[in-house]
């Protein structure tokens, strides 16, 4: 470093004071050497004021730097500490999220082997599936061949049947005419029989023994009397009128008798009543009817509480109507 001064002259003078040569100091006198003394000293002071201030400098110097490297010092620590408390965060929710991680993976697995347990049984339906399935194609083919065999034999036996009704039909046609034939003869016959009848009852007539009163007619063994044509009665009067002649209504039990009866009249009160119990049809003489077969198709019907019976000329058979009804009527002893 080069010190420049000016001396009291006003010259610029070096800043040595070893420059001072003898030649200099024996030029500038006494007085000369004082002043190199004073600016020495001054210069020594100078120099300690200079070395001092540098010292202050360094000094000062050396605390900022000190101060600005502790703060340095300060933010690193600061920030590695916040760096190293983000990274524990950091570190912590990692465990956590990979502890989460590990559960559900547990989970998953746990499903994936259950749908593997899943995949498994599916596979053996499958399996069983086809099996059955190949099963059922033999079954349907064994049953296709079984109804082809039932459709065949089914077929035969409609064809026998066919065949068989046919020929009943003709049969059925040639016995219809047979029974025609048959019918035809039966109703030759009939009428023979009924001619022969006639012809017996009016022999029995002409062996009859014993006539009967003027006024009634003989049939077999019995004496009938017929109410004058035109007058007619109740049923109880009728029975009345009978007995005061010594006999009753008359009771028919064949039909020759019937055919007797009803030859001249057309509608006659016989001695036939259900008066004593509805239904319970009985003769005057007491006995009971025994058989059905000389009624009316329809009847007895009780209509209109018809308790005495009838016969027709044209039916040929019984019927039941009201008592109070008045008809010709028949006698018999
Ligand atoms: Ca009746
Ligand atoms: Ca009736």
């Amino acid at each position: 470093m080069s010190v420049t001064f000016r001396s009291k002259s006003g010259e610029v003078g070096e800043d040595s004071l070893n420059l001072m040569t003898s030649d200099n100091r024996q030029k500038y006198g006494w007085r000369s050497h004082i002043s190199v003394w004073w600016i020495g000293t001054a210069a020594v002071c100078l120099g300690f004021l200079l070395l001092i201030s540098i010292l202050g400098v360094v000094t000062h110097n050396s605390r900022a730097i000190g101060d600005r490297q502790d703060s340095m010092y300060e933010n690193l620590i600061y920030s590695l500490t916040k760096d190293r408390d983000t990274l524990s965060d950091e570190r912590d929710q990692l465990k956590i999220n990979s502890g989460n991680l590990t559960k559900e993976m547990e989970v998953l697995q746990s499903q994936y082997n259950a749908m593997a347990e899943n995949r498994d049984k599916l596979q053996q339906e499958v399996n069983r599936l086809n099996l059955s399935r190949t099963n059922c194609r033999a079954i349907g083919d064994h049953l296709d061949l079984k109804c082809e065999n039932l459709i065949y034999n089914l077929t035969i036996d409609r064809d026998t049947l066919r065949d068989e009704r046919d020929q009943l039909k003709i049969n059925s046609g040639n016995l219809t005419k047979e029974m025609e034939v048959l019918q035809s003869q039966y109703n030759a016959m009939a009428e023979s029989r009924d001619k022969l009848q006639q012809e017996v009852n009016r022999l029995n007539l002409s062996r009859t023994d014993q006539p009967c009163h003027k006024g009634w007619e003989s049939f077999r063994d019995k004496c009938y009397y017929f109410s004058p044509t035109g007058v007619s009665n109740t049923w109880e009067s009728s029975r009345n009128d009978c007995k005061e002649r010594g006999a009753d209504l008359v009771i028919i039990t064949t039909k020759e008798e019937m055919d007797f009866v009803v030859r001249t009249i057309e509608r006659t009160w016989i001695g036939l009543f259900d008066k004593e119990q509805e239904g319970k049809w009985k003769w005057v003489d007491g006995t009971d009817l025994l058989s059905d077969e000389f009624w009316q198709k329809g009847e007895p019907n009780n209509r209109d509480n018809e308790d005495c019976a009838e016969v027709s000329r044209s039916a040929m058979k019984f019927n039941d109507v009201p008592c109070t009804t008045r008809f010709s009527w028949a006698c018999e002893k």
